[in-house]
């Protein structure tokens, strides 16, 4: 197999050309440097010739499988539906090529857990997991000020995470495990430690919610140190996309996710812009991210959020899940972080 650091160019198969997968594409395209979408995959053959066509030098597939065995792909980005995922990255792996994964890792921890042991066997890391907020411009330089220490130690984060709607499909499940995902995340990130316990609490449903939709949902994470974090999750606030957080030190407190402005001021009132969607809102991270998968592979480097911080984050929701279905605190059940993770 020839190194992905054969080739000046990286040759990417996009797996799922669904919302994101389709703004990957385009960001490869348009705005990544050292990259270009060789291959398409989508198990509708129609919408992957659709959009091969409107790429140069790009062929369209409807099986992963067919895609990684191409001679002109050297990496494989996977946006397809998260129940999809394991196979890709599984087949991915066979052929060392290196991926990057759109969240979830896999839809629950077991099979999460027979991905790090996937990457295990092969010895070295090759998967980035697409959990972006970590190369959002506010919530890095949030993770350089707690590396400072000039907060103390941090007791406590409270996150906002509110999008104007879900699509009709999404369920109370997905709440946890498609949204407060990027929460999970980033607390784990932020304190350098795992998440012990969830529980999620319901408040009355929002009458602008779909029937039936617990939304919003009230999580509270705990911590290995003890310290705690709560997500206010809300799905279809309907005034736009607002994800907010906030880390209360022993000697400080900073926050992210203020609206950036500009702050007009204007016939006698002030006020700003709601960014609408998470394309919008993250964009900038979106396209850091991959312009920093791209150059690691290009080296033969892997960076990033590893396979186990997606099986973590699985993990920590899957017991969110049960905490809402049971209606009580529940406990996260991780294995041992292996030694290439640490
Ligand atoms: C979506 O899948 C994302 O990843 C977004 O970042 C998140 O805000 C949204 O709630 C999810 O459905």
């Amino acid at each position: 197999m020839s190194a992905p650091t054969s080739r000046s160019v990286l040759g990417v198969a996009v797996i799922g050309v669904g919302t994101m997968g389709a703004d990957h594409a385009r960001r490869l395209r348009d705005v990544v440097s050292g990259a270009r979408v060789t291959a398409v995959v989508d198990t509708e053959a129609e919408r992957a010739k659709e959009f091969a066509d409107g790429l140069d030098g790009c062929t369209a597939y409807t099986e992963p499988a067919a895609a990684m065995a191409a001679r002109d792909v050297d990496a494989v980005l996977i946006a397809s539906p998260g129940p999809a995922h394991e196979e890709a990255v599984l087949g991915a792996l066979a052929r060392d090529l290196p991926v990057l994964c759109e969240k979830p890792l896999t839809p629950d921890p077991v099979s999460a857990l027979r991905v790090v042991e996937a990457e295990l066997r092969l010895g070295h890391r090759r998967v980035q997991v697409g959990f972006m907020r970590r190369y959002d411009p506010e919530y890095a330089r949030l993770r350089r000020l707690l590396d400072t220490g000039d907060l103390g130690r941090p007791l406590m984060l409270h996150h906002r995470h509110r999008n104007a709607a879900q699509p009709p499909w999404f369920t109370g499940d997905m709440l946890i495990t498609d949204s407060v995902a990027h929460e999970v995340d980033v607390t784990r990130w932020l304190l350098d430690e795992e998440v012990t316990a969830v529980t999620v609490l319901r408040p009355r449903p929002s009458a602008l919610a779909p029937e039936g939709l617990d939304d919003p949902q009230f999580v509270l994470l705990e911590t290995e140190s003890g310290a705690l974090a709560d997500v206010e999750i809300f799905g279809h606030c309907g005034f736009g996309y607002q994800v907010q957080a906030e880390v209360v030190g022993e000697r400080g407190a900073a926050r992210v996710g203020d609206e950036p402005g500009p702050r007009v001021s204007t016939a006698g009132r002030w006020g700003g812009r709601i960014t609408p969607d998470y394309l919008e809102r993250f964009a900038d991270a979106y396209d850091r991210e991959l312009q920093a998968w791209v150059d690691a592979a290009r080296t033969g480097r892997t960076t990033g959020p590893t396979t186990w911080d997606g099986y973590a984050a699985t993990a920590v929701c899957d017991a969110g899940v049960r905490s809402r279905r049971e209606g009580r605190r529940v406990a996260v059940d991780l294995a041992d972080r292996p030694a290439l993770y640490r």
